[in-house]
C-alpha cells in the first residue's frame, strides 16, 4: 500500500505542483480538471441527468433537430475529429446522420485519458461498422499536430460547453492551436452554454439533490486519497455564484470553520478562515459577442449558430 502511494506521488507530480500552487495562492484555488477521476466522471454523468442541469439535454436536442443542417453546412465528405471524450452520446447523433450522407467515415476522438478513449472506440465501432475509429491520446489544449496529417475535409467537434472552463483568452489560444493543424475548408463545431437568468443558472450548479455539491467535494476526497490530505468534508460547503460581470458561474468550497488542513505528500499546511472560499471552477456563459470574439481572434470565420427555442445553448459552425 505504502509502495503504491509513493508511486502515485511520482506519477502525479505535475498535479501535486498545481495543488501546492493553488492552495498556497490568495485567494485559494484548485484546477477544475481535478474533478474528473473515476468517481468525479461518474458524478458528472449523474449531473447531466439532473432536472436543473439543462446543458446536456439542450445541446442534444439541438443535434437531434439540426444534425442534417449542421452536416450540410459543414460540407461534403467529412472526417470527424472530437476534442475531449465523455460526450459520446451526443456525437452519436451526428455520426448517425453522417453515415446516411456518406457510406463510410473516419472518426478521430482525442482525449488525454486512454481508458475514456477505449470505451468510446468500443461503443462506436460496434454501433457503426462503417465507421473507422482512430483514437488519438493527447492533451488537445496544447494543439494536436497529428491532425495536419489527416487528409480530406475535417469537422472538429468541440462540444459540451467544455470550452467554458477556460478563460476566454485561454479559449482563443486553444482554438488557435487547433486551427494551425487544419486546412482551408475545414470547420469547427463549437458548443457553448449561453448567458441567461441567474434563476436558471444557479440551480444548474447547485441542484436540490446535492449531486453538484458531491461533485465539487469529490475534489477534496481525491486529495485525501491521492495526497494523504485530511480535508474534513463536513467542514466545507458547496457554493455556486453567478458572476454577471465576467459572465460565468463560479464554484467554491467554503470553509464553515477556522481550520487547518495538512497534505503530507506535499508537506503543506493550509489554514482556512471561517467563511474562506476555495475556488474550484469557472463555467463561462457566452454571449453572441463573446462567441464572435473568440472565434475571430482564433482565426476562424463564424458561419452559423444553431440554438434551442429558449436560446439557452449555442452550437456554432466556424470555418478555417
Ligand atoms: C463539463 C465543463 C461543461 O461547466 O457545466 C457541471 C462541468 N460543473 N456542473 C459545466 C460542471 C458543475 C461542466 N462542463
Amino acid at each position: 500500500m505504502a509502495t503504491s502511494k509513493q508511486l502515485q506521488y511520482v506519477v502525479d507530480s505535475a498535479m501535486a505542483r498545481e495543488v501546492r500552487e493553488g492552495l498556497s495562492a490568495m485567494p485559494k484555488r484548485l484546477p477544475a480538471k481535478l474533478f474528473y477521476d473515476e468517481a468525479g466522471s461518474a458524478l458528472f454523468e449523474q449531473i447531466t441527468e439532473l432536472p436543473e442541469y439543462y446543458l446536456t439535454r439542450t445541446e442534444r436536442a439541438i443535434f437531434e433537430d439540426y444534425a442534417a443542417r449542421i452536416l450540410e453546412a459543414a460540407g461534403p465528405s467529412l472526417t470527424l475529429v472530437e476534442l475531449g471524450a465523455g460526450t459520446a452520446s451526443k456525437t452519436r447523433i451526428l455520426i448517425e446522420e453522417l453515415l446516411q450522407r456518406q457510406t463510410r467515415a473516419l472518426f478521430y476522438p482525442i482525449d488525454v485519458s486512454p481508458s475514456a478513449l477505449n470505451e468510446a472506440v468500443r461503443q462506436m465501432a460496434t454501433q457503426f461498422p462503417q465507421l473507422r475509429v482512430s483514437p488519438i491520446v493527447a492533451d488537445y489544449t496544447g494543439g494536436v499536430p497529428a491532425l495536419s496529417r489527416i487528409s480530406g475535409r475535417k469537422l472538429v467537434l468541440y462540444i459540451g460547453s467544455s470550452i467554458g472552463n477556460f478563460e476566454p483568452s485561454q479559449a482563443v489560444g486553444i482554438l488557435r492551436r487547433i486551427r494551425r493543424s487544419l486546412r482551408a475548408g475545414d470547420a469547427l463545431l463549437l458548443g457553448t452554454d449561453l448567458a441567461k437568468s441567474s434563476k436558471i443558472l444557479v440551480p444548474a450548479y447547485d441542484d436540490a439533490q446535492g449531486v453538484t455539491a458531491q461533485f465539487n467535494k469529490n475534489m477534496l476526497v481525491r486529495l485525501n486519497r491521492e495526497l494523504d490530505a485530511d480535508f474534513d468534508l463536513g467542514a466545507f460547503r458547496h457554493v455556486a455564484v453567478w458572476n454577471k460581470r465576467c459572465s460565468r458561474m463560479e464554484m467554491y468550497l467554503e470553509s464553515t470553520v477556522k481550520q487547518s488542513v495538512f497534505l503530507p505528500a506535499l508537506d503543506l499546511d493550509v489554514p482556512f478562515e471561517e467563511g474562506e472560499r476555495l475556488h474550484t471552477e469557472n463555467s463561462y456563459k457566452y454571449t453572441e459577442e463573446m462567441v464572435n470574439t473568440i472565434v475571430h481572434e482564433s482565426g476562424f470565420t463564424l458561419e452559423k449558430t444553431w440554438s434551442d427555442s429558449k436560446g439557452w445553448f449555442g452550437v456554432h459552425l466556424a470555418r478555417v
